[in-house]
């Protein structure tokens, strides 16, 4: 296994069989973030990106919680007023789109509690994972904010309108079960099982085929904007793509031959 951290080790990763682990690491603030660790987490997408080893990752919290959304004790207004808009356009909305571009597919383990940008830094994912005792709360409305990091697109992406509305006026507490109905998780495990349960989901997804996976996800995120006739153009535009791959070549030899495609191998 690989393992680096960062500088402020706010932020740790680790990989192992095409698997990169990122595990935000300020466990007594429910892993909130201060600006290093969205400096050391910009660090650790960087290498995920240029690393060709990596081919998905597993993003989670370290101790009870995922993440808090933002330090609060980085704010007190009693002492000044913040310009919000400017964290949210330097730190968040960055890491919001590297997480939906990354080019490599992204799974959220939410170990405990997610709140505020935490909720939305999970659904940025492309497929969340949660213990039986994690909670998703929206947190926003309690302190006078509006959601952000992406969240009132995604909540009405997933749950629609009305569903997204209620959840976040309500400032809702949704339990791992509610999660699951709602459709903002896949799978829930019982927490000494989720790491195991997402570290085969990761590998399998690192040993599928690099640009399909790649593509797929982008034409799945660009349906939520396009028209059926774009996202039919879309389509054949990606197919044309992953058809001149050795993927592609290798899958379908694989098929002919009857035994299993084999797209990446372990570094021994
Ligand atoms: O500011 C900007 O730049 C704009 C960007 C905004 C993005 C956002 O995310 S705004 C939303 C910020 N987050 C919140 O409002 C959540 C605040 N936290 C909570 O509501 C609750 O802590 C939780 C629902 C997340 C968890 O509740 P619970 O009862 O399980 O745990 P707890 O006892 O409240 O928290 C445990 C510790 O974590 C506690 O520290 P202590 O008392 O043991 O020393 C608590 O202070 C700390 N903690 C929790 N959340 C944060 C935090 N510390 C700093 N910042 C936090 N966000």
């Amino acid at each position: 296994m690989n393992s680096s951290t960062t500088p402020s080790d706010t932020v740790l990763m680790t990989h192992k069989n095409g698997v990169a682990t990122i595990t935000l690491n300020r466990p007594k603030q429910l892993n909130s973030f201060n600006e290093d660790m969205h400096v050391a987490l910009a660090a650790a997408l960087d290498e995920v990106v240029a690393n060709e080893q990596i081919r998905a990752v597993i993003f989670t919290g370290a101790g009870k919680g995922f993440c808090a959304g933002q330090d609060l004790g980085n704010r007190d207004p009693r002492k000044q007023k913040y310009d919000l808009g400017q964290t949210i356009i330097d730190f968040y909305n960055p890491l919001m789109k590297r997480l939906k571009n990354l080019g490599k597919p992204t799974v959220a383990v939410v170990n405990g509690v997610a709140a505020g940008a935490g909720v939305g830094i999970a659904l940025a994912c492309d497929i969340v994972l949660c213990a039986d005792k994690a909670k998703f709360a929206m947190a926003f409305g309690k302190i006078g904010l509006v959601p952000d990091s992406g969240l009132t697109w995604a909540l009405v992406q997933l749950v629609g309108l009305a569903r997204a509305k209620a959840l976040v006026l309500t400032n809702a507490t949704l339990s791992a079960e509610q999660a699951l109905e709602y459709g903002l998780v896949w799978r829930v495990y019982e927490a000494d099982r989720l790491m195991d349960e997402a570290t085969k989901l990761a590998t399998s997804l690192a040993h599928g085929p690099a640009l399909g996976t790649e593509l797929t996800i982008k034409a799945l995120n660009q349906a939520t904007s396009n028209s059926l006739e774009e996202q039919l153009e879309l389509e054949a535009e990606y197919q044309r793509e992953a058809g001149y791959s050795d993927d592609y070549k290798e899958g379908v030899t694989a098929f002919l031959e009857k035994r299993p495609a084999v797209f990446y191998k372990d570094k021994q």
